[in-house]
Parts: structure tokens; sequence; C-alpha cells
């Protein structure tokens, strides 16, 4: 008699073995990818051949509403498949980066997939200086929710509204706070957390793959290892230009249709910077990824 296909969510990822919760049911499967099938995703809604009781071989993977991922010159590392939106967590101590924090929010731009920041550790002296940097990119837009992480009761009154009933992806360096904020929302999860500077000792980041969680009032959060690095290799020079959304109304200044905003005489975008309007440190991050993907291209 030949096996019944079944349906599920991906809710964890290690390596190439996957546990999927099968739809309509409280089963857990750890599966396989069959064949040489890559490219699955916490998040992503499969099909699967079960095996015996308790596993299973994915044979499809269901269409995508979106994909978040970085990719560097040698490969690609797949965050999570079909989110409503993304919370970067970023803190003070360890210092957050303005050129990571610039990318993910450029890989969130160009897939259509809404930004908010969290500013962990508010309760550290620091906070208030990198409330500061922030300001350019709250001014993109991208809405900032200072709290501690430790509180569960603020994280509560700060996020619930927000997180009930959508899928979010928690991303963000290492030791920022995710896996702190994640045990803050759904106790039952227990994730591991440490001081960062245990971490870099151990040489490890404390999470090491991705997982997807349930809330108790409804939606699911998905933890992930922190990054170090944040490729945007799979964008094109266009793909690029839409992450950067406030270049829009200059570029319909610009002369030449298809002016890359970089030294073209008549270029609306460089007027704008000079002008102010557009910050010189996001042209400066847009220049920096088209130079890295033109690079690479040549190789
Ligand atoms: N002071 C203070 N410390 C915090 C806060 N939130 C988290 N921490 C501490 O920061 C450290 C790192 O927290 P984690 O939750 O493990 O960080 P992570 O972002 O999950 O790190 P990775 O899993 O390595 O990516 C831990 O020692 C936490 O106790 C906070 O709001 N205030
Ligand atoms: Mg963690
Ligand atoms: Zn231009």
């Amino acid at each position: 008699m030949a096996k019944l296909a079944l349906q599920g969510r991906v809710i964890a990822a290690h390596g190439r073995h996957y546990r999927v919760a099968i739809d309509h049911t409280d089963q857990l499967r750890h599966c396989y990818p069959r064949g040489k099938k890559t490219g699955i995703a916490v998040g992503d809604q499969v099909r699967i051949l079960p095996e015996g009781e308790h596993e299973g071989a994915i044979t499809d993977i269901l269409p995508r509403r979106n994909l978040f991922y970085r990719s560097d010159a040698q490969r690609s590392k797949l965050f999570a498949a079909n989110i409503d939106q993304l919370l970067l967590v970023l803190a003070a101590e360890p210092e957050f980066s303005d050129d990571l924090l610039g990318r993910a929010l450029v890989a969130a731009s160009s897939a259509d997939i809404p930004a908010h920041i969290v500013l962990n550790k508010a309760d550290l002296p620091a906070t208030a200086a990198a409330r500061t940097r922030l300001a350019a990119t709250e001014s993109l837009g991208v809405p900032v929710h200072a709290l501690c992480a430790l509180d569960p009761d603020q994280v509560h009154a700060r996020l619930g509204p927000l997180l009930q009933g959508r899928r979010t992806l928690l991303l963000g360096q290492s030791g920022m706070g995710k896996s702190t904020l994640l045990n803050a929302l759904v106790p039952d999860a227990q994730a591991a957390t440490q001081a960062h500077s245990v971490a870099l000792g151990t040489g490890r980041h404390t999470t090491t793959h991705t997982r997807l969680y349930t809330l108790p009032e409804g939606g699911e959060l998905i933890d992930s290892p922190g990054f170090q690095a944040f490729g945007l290799q799979h964008l094109s020079p266009q793909e690029i230009e839409h992450g950067f959304p406030e270049f829009a109304p200059a570029v319909a200044q610009c002369r030449f249709y298809n002016c890359t905003h970089q030294h073209e005489p008549g270029c609306g975008v460089l007027a704008a910077v000079a002008l102010g309007t557009i910050s010189a440190q996001r042209h400066a991050l847009y220049l920096r990824i088209l130079a890295e993907n033109e690079a690479a291209r040549r190789y």
C-alpha cells in the first residue's frame, strides 16, 4: 500500500536534519530531505513521506511567501521562510554594528518584510548613547522598542500586541539577548543564554541553530544564531536599490534612467546626499554592497 503523504511546518533545522510539526496533530517528526534536495528553511511548509512512527522524508517545499537569508561569496545561510516581520535585537553591550544593522534592514526591505528594532538591555547606562546612534534608522520609519529582556512583564507590555498572531524572526549579533527575549515570551522554551564573553571563550555562539516556538498568546517566534557577517550577494543592483526605500524620491530626479547613483552627472541621489536629505552613511553602505557584489561577479 502506498504511504500517505503528510504536510507540516519546519520548526527546527540542524544541518540536514529537520523537525517537522505535522498539521492538525501534535505530532513532531525527525525528517531529512529526500535525495539531494537543499534549501529547506525553518517556517517552510513541506510535504513528507512518513517513515515509521517518528520519522519522514521531505519530498516538497510548498510555495513560499518570502525567504529571509544572507549570502556570502561561498554560501547562503537561510534564516526563515514565510515570516510576517523581523525583530532586530540590538544592545549597547556588546556594542552593535551599524554596518550589520544596515545590511539586515536592506535584506528585509528588498524582501518586503517589515522590520522593528528592539534596543535591549535598557537597564545599562550605555543605552542612551546607543539610542542616539539609532536616530537615523528610526527616521527611516523603523520603530525602536527600548526594553530590558530580563523583565518579562516589561517585554509583554512593549511587544505583546506586536507579536500576537504573527510569525516573527528574532535576528541579531551574538550576545544581544535574542534567546533571553524568547524565554521571557515563551517560558517553556528554556533556551540557553550566556554572557557573550563566555560564548567567545568557547569559540561558538550560544544559540547554534534556528528554531520556531509557539507563543502562548498565539503567534510564533523564531530564534536564530547570532551572525558576524551579513553578505547580500543574492541581490541584483536593482534589488539593492529597492533595499534603500528612502532613495526613491531622489532616484526619480536622476538624469539617466539606468543611473547607479555612484558617480553619474545629474544624479538625484548624490544631490540629496550633498543636501543631507539622504544620510551619507546609508549611501556609503549602498556603495559598499554594490562594490562587494560587483567584485564577487568578476570571480
Ligand atoms: N543587563 C542585561 N543583560 C541582558 C539583557 N538581556 C540579555 N542579557 C544578557 O546578555 C547575555 C546574552 O544573552 P543571550 O540571550 O544569550 O544572547 P543571544 O542574542 O541569544 O546570543 P546568541 O545565541 O549567541 O546569538 C546573557 O548573559 C543575558 O543574561 C538585559 O536586558 N539586560
Ligand atoms: Mg541565543
Ligand atoms: Zn542616480
